[in-house]
């Protein structure tokens, strides 16, 4: 196992830490209360390529490979986390449809937006009736001569209020459903029939948005189901793909949240004086304080390692994958913990940024698939 970091890897880590550090950290409790990310904040991402990380370069992006993806990530876990949610969807479940199995003409005409963040992508997978059961959609998709007519709601949708694109996932075959029956398309908002309906009210995750949308009578040419005709009614196993992809780096930015948390609480135990002397000179915060940076250790590693082995094998993982998710996210939720018990009231309390880690953590063990599912797909795995 060899962990050498390349040296464009190293710059451009460097690069978004400096982001982090100078243009992200300051405004991030502005945003919290405002509930939106400053247009020229957005612009600076697009500068830094942050919207193409995960796109080839011959659409535009950066393509830095699992690894950096991971890298970048861990820093931007360091800030408040709609930032990295902004650029998420691009990197992740709003472009990878089309990357994995779009043909070349739905490549060449999305992903040079998606890698710009000229425009955004989301995925459009969950239903009320379909969350962890994804295949239990109820959406559906009739031909209708030279367009699909896709009738729907989708729910919980990511940067949905924002999109451009969206890949939504419909049944073409009732009886099929995962096996055949399920077809992927790339809709666009200016579509007929394509709606932002209820945007949520959530216990964090500020600054980032979360919506429903309605697809009524949704008009969308034929060309549009990803990968063409032949990809009809397999739109199931790319949503897979697609969610596989995603594990990795929901990882990696746990693993940047814990860390700042760990920091923080270092800090803390070091500054707060009761009893006479630090906190951090009684045994009790001391083992907390090892317990965090041991877990941190412990999934930082294993992240790079996947990140690694995936860019090595040029495929997706999948049992790794959601090992990475299910050990990282739920590793910073203990250690999110362990810091607002460190912190003691002042944990609770809005001043500090440690409440609000540890209620953006929490989304984490849920979405993108839940802690459960993770445990699912690892067990089926070692059991085939
Ligand atoms: N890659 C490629 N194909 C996959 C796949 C993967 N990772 N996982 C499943 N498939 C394929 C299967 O091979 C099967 O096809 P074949 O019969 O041709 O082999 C088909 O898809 C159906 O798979 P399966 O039988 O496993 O479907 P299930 O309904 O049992 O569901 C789980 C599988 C639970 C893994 C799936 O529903 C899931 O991931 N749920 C969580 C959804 C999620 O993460 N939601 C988050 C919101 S979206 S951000």
């Amino acid at each position: 196992m060899n962990f050498e970091i390349p040296e464009n890897l190293r710059m451009m880590v460097e690069t978004v830490r400096r982001f982090v550090k100078q243009d992200l950290e300051p405004i991030s409790q502005k945003v919290e209360d405002e509930d939106r990310i400053p247009d020229e904040i957005v612009q600076k991402m697009r500068e830094l390529g942050l919207f193409g990380l995960a796109i080839p370069e011959e659409y535009g992006g950066l393509e830095i490979g699992a690894l950096g993806e991971c890298l970048v990530y861990e820093e931007l876990g360091k800030t408040n986390a709609c930032f990295r949610t902004r650029i998420g969807t691009n990197n992740g479940i709003g472009s990878q449809g089309i990357l994995i199995d779009g043909d070349e003409k739905q490549k060449q005409k999305y992903l040079p937006k998606l890698a710009s963040g000229e425009w955004i992508g989301v995925f459009a997978l969950t239903e009320p009736e379909a969350g962890s059961d994804a295949a239990n959609i109820q959406s559906t998709a009739e031909l209708q001569g030279d367009h699909w007519i896709i009738n729907g709601r989708k729910h919980f949708i990511t940067n949905g209020d924002i999109a451009n694109i969206a890949t939504v996932m419909a049944l073409t075959d009732k009886e099929k459903r995962a096996r055949g029956g399920i077809t992927a398309f790339v809709v666009e908002k200016d579509f007929p029939g394509f709606y932002v309906g209820t945007i949520e009210r959530k216990m964090g995750m500020r600054g980032s948005h979360t919506c429903e949308l309605i697809f009524d009578n949704c008009k969308v040419p034929r060309e549009n189901v990803i990968g063409g005709e032949q990809m009809i009614g397999q739109g199931f196993k790319t949503a897979m793909r697609v969610l596989d992809k995603g594990r990795l780096t929901m990882g990696a930015s746990s693993v940047g949240s814990a860390q700042k948390l760990l920091e923080l609480s270092v800090e803390y135990a070091k500054q707060r004086v009761q009893f006479g002397k630090p906190i951090g000179q009684f045994q009790s915060i001391q083992n907390m304080l090892a317990d965090m940076a041991t877990q941190i250790y412990a999934a930082r590693q294993m992240c790079y390692h996947a990140a690694s082995l995936r860019d090595e094998r040029g495929t997706a993982l999948i049992k790794e994958a959601s090992m990475v998710k299910l050990f990282c996210t739920e590793m910073a939720n203990k250690v999110a913990d362990m810091a607002v018990q460190i912190h003691g009231g002042m944990g609770y309390m809005k001043e500090m940024p440690i409440e609000r880690f540890y209620r953006d953590l929490r989304l984490t063990r849920i979405y993108e698939g839940t802690s459960e599912i993770q445990r699912l797909i690892i067990a089926r795995e070692l059991l085939k």
